[in-house]
C-alpha cells in the first residue's frame, strides 16, 4: 500500500472529514490519495489561509483543523496561522511534503540542496508542541497517533509532520515497523495533582469573600463547549464569569457572563473585577489582553489560578501574589463546581444582582444611537446592530478597530460561535476563517477593517457563493487604529496609514460585484434597520461607512511607570 494512501487512511479513522491545502509537486500525491479516501479538500489560494480555515476547524470542534502544505515557502507562508495556534492554545495538524530524504539541509551547515527545500521542522520549533520527520522506516499510523494525542492533549496546540517527497511514494505491506526515531521528545504532562487542599482554600476563600469573581480562559472552552453538566453547575453556582477573547464563544452558554476584560474588554467588567476581593482563573495565561495592564488593581485581592502549564505560572507568580495550581484545569473546574454543588454553596450578592442589570445592560445595549457622532456610524454600534438577533457565527478579523468592535460591540451572548485568532491580532485572518462555516444553515457574521480586507483578499475567490455570509467591511478610511497611535503620540503625523495624504484604499463595490457578490452599503442607522438577517442567503459584502475620527471606547492607555519611562 502507498505511503500516501495509508496517511489519508490513517487521517479518517482519526474522524478527519475536512483538510484545507494548497497544491504543490511535493504534496500532489498527499492530495491525490486525501481525496480518493473521500476526504474532502478545501483548495484556497495562500497556505496562511490554509492555516486560519484549519483553526476554525478546531474550534468549531468537529474535528482537529488539519492543513496541507507543500515544501519550502508554503511551510513558511502558513506561519502566521501556526504562530495563532500556538499562542490560543489550538490543536492543529501540518502535513507537508519535502524533498528528497538525501537532499535535505537539516543538521547540515548548507543553505539549501534540494529543490524548494527548508528546513521548515527547525523553523516551526519554538512554535509547535511537536515536529516529526519521517522516514520510510516509520509507521505513519503510529505517527499519526502520536501527533494527534500531543497536539490535542495538555495545553493543545500544533504538531508539524515533515515527508519527503521519497518517502510519500514508498509502498509497503500494510503493517509496518514501529516508529523507531521520533524527532522530538514528547510533551510532559503533569502528574495526577493532588486538588484537595487548592481545592479547600479556595472554596474557603470564596466564602469569605465579598465580592467574588471566576475568569474562564481559552483552556476550558472546548470542555465547556460539551459539557451540559459543568455549564448547569456554573450557572447554578451563580458565580460572575468573565470571559477573555479565546473563551468568548462560551458566553452564549452561561447565564452569569459578565462580559471581558481587558484593555479592549468591556469597561463595566473592568470595574467590576479591579473591584473584586476573590479571583480565581482557570485556563487563561493571565496576560494583559486578559486582565489589563495594571496589576495594582489586584493588590487586594485573593487570587487563585489553575492552569496546566507550569512555566505560564512561574511567569505570573514573579508578578504577582497568587496561590496557584499546576493541574488539568478541565478537571480541576470540574471538582470544584461538584465540590461547590455538595456544599450548597451559591454566591448571589447585591453587588451583582445590580451589575447585571445595571452597569453591563448599559453598556452592551444601543451603542448604534449612542456612539453615533453627528451623523457618522461608531463601528462598535454597527457590530451591536447586527448581533441583537439572528448571527450564529461571529468571526472576528485580528486588525484593529474590527477587534475591538468584535468583542466590545458584539452580543456575544446571542452568538452561537465566537471564532478569531486573538492573541496574535494579526489583520487579514477573517476571511479565512469563515470558510469553515460554508455549509451553515444559519448567517455567519465577519467583522473586518478596510485595510484588512484588503490584505485578504484573494480569499473571496475561495467563498462559495451560496454561503449564508454577512462580510461587514468597515470603511473607516484605512488604519484607524494606527491613526490613533499617531493621533495620540506622534502629533497626528499620519505617515502610511492613508489618511489625509491624497491617497484612499480603493472602493470596495467593483471588487465585490466582480466576484459576483452582493454590495451593500450601509450609511445610516436606517440602512442597518434595513438589512434582514433572513434575506442574507448568499455571500453578502456589506460596507459600513463609519465615522473615520472614531474615538476608541474604554481601552486603559498606557501609564507612566515609577521610573517616568
Ligand atoms: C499582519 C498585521 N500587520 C500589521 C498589524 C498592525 N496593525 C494593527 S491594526 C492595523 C490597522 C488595521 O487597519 P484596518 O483593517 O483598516 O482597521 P481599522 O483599525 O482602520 O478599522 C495595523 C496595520 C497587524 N495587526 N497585523
Amino acid at each position: 500500500m502507498k505511503f500516501t494512501d495509508r496517511l489519508a487512511r490513517a487521517l479518517t479513522l482519526h474522524g478527519v472529514r475536512r483538510v484545507y491545502g494548497l497544491q504543490g509537486g511535493s504534496v500532489a500525491h498527499i492530495f491525490d490519495s486525501l481525496e480518493s479516501y473521500e476526504i474532502n479538500v478545501t483548495y484556497l489560494h495562500h497556505e496562511e489561509s490554509c492555516a486560519f480555515a484549519a483553526v476554525t476547524e478546531s474550534l468549531i470542534g468537529d474535528q482537529i483543523g488539519v492543513l496541507v502544505v507543500t515544501t519550502g515557502p508554503a511551510g513558511t507562508n502558513s506561519l502566521t496561522g501556526i504562530l495563532g495556534a500556538w499562542q490560543d492554545s489550538i490543536p492543529l495538524i501540518v502535513i507537508s511534503g519535502q524533498a528528497r530524504s538525501y537532499q535535505l539541509s537539516y543538521g547540515r551547515k548548507i543553505r539549501q540542496y534540494g529543490s524548494q527545500e527548508a528546513p521548515i521542522i527547525d523553523i516551526v520549533k519554538p512554535i509547535t508542541k511537536a515536529t516529526f520527520l519521517l522516514t520510510d522506516r516509520d509507521s505513519v499510523e503510529e505517527v499519526l497517533s502520536k501527533a494527534f494525542n500531543i497536539a490535542n492533549s495538555g495545553r493543545p496546540g500544533p504538531v508539524w509532520i515533515d515527508i519527503p517527497i521519497d518517502v510519500q511514494l514508498t509502498t509497503s505491506k500494510d503493517k509496518c515497523e514501529p516508529v523507531d526515531q521520533l524527532r522530538e521528545s514528547e510533551e510532559v504532562l503533569p502528574g495526577k495533582t493532588d486538588l484537595t487542599s487548592f481545592l479547600d482554600n479556595t472554596i474557603l476563600a470564596l466564602r469569605e469573600s465579598l465580592k467574588p469573581v471566576v475568569i474562564l480562559g481559552g483552556g476550558v472552552r472546548e470542555t465547556l463547549t460539551k459539557s451540559e453538566e459543568l455549564i448547569q453547575l456554573l450557572n447554578r453556582s451563580k458565580l460572575p464569569i468573565i470571559l477573555t477573547w479565546t473563551s468568548s464563544t462560551l458566553a452564549n452558554k452561561l447565564e452569569n457572563y459578565i462580559g471581558i476584560a481587558g484593555p479592549f474588554g468591556h469597561e463595566s467588567t473592568n470595574s467590576y473585577l479591579k473591584s473584586s476581593d476573590f479571583l480565581l482563573a482557570v485556563g487563561t495565561n493571565f496576560g494583559p489582553n486578559n486582565i489589563g495592564n495594571n496589576l495594582e488593581w489586584f493588590t487586594n485581592t485573593r487570587i487563585f489560578l489553575c492552569n496546566i502549564d507550569p512555566e505560564q505560572l512561574k511567569f505570573i507568580k514573579e508578578r504577582l501574589k497568587v496561590v496557584s495550581i499546576v493541574a488539568e484545569c478541565n478537571a480541576f473546574l470540574s471538582e470544584f463546581l461538584h465540590k461547590l454543588s455538595l456544599e450548597g454553596l451559591v454566591r448571589s450578592d447585591a453587588n451583582f444582582e445590580s451589575f447585571m442589570s445595571r452597569d453591563y445592560a448599559s453598556c452592551s445595549s444601543s451603542l448604534v444611537e449612542s456612539y453615533t457622532r453627528s451623523g457618522l456610524l461608531h463601528s462598535h454600534g454597527v457590530v451591536e446592530f447586527l448581533t441583537r438577533t439572528g448571527v450564529r457565527n461571529l468571526v472576528i478579523d485580528g486588525g484593529g478597530t474590527a477587534l475591538y468592535s468584535g468583542f466590545q460591540g458584539a452580543h456575544l451572548e446571542r452568538v452561537s460561535k465566537v471564532i478569531c485568532l486573538a492573541a496574535i491580532s494579526s489583520m487579514g485572518t477573517a476571511l479565512a476563517q469563515s470558510i469553515p462555516f460554508n455549509e451553515c444553515k444559519e448567517v455567519t457574521l465577519v467583522v473586518i477593517g478596510d485595510g484588512s480586507f484588503f490584505m485578504c483578499l484573494r480569499e473571496l475567490v475561495s467563498l462559495k457563493s451560496s454561503q449564508r455570509l454577512l462580510v461587514l467591511v468597515i470603511n473607516n478610511k484605512g488604519y484607524l487604529a494606527i491613526r490613533h497611535t499617531q493621533a495620540q503620540y506622534l502629533e497626528r503625523r499620519f505617515v502610511g496609514t492613508f489618511y489625509d495624504q491624497g491617497s484612499q484604499l480603493p472602493s470596495i463595490k467593483p471588487v465585490v460585484e466582480s466576484f459576483g457578490f452582493n454590495y451593500l452599503p450601509i450609511v445610516s442607522i436606517a440602512d442597518l434597520e434595513r438589512i434582514n438577517l433572513n434575506d442574507i442567503d448568499r455571500v453578502t459584502i456589506a460596507e459600513a461607512f463609519c465615522d473615520p475620527d472614531q474615538r476608541p471606547m474604554w481601552h486603559t492607555p498606557f501609564v507612566k511607570t515609577g521610573s517616568g519611562s
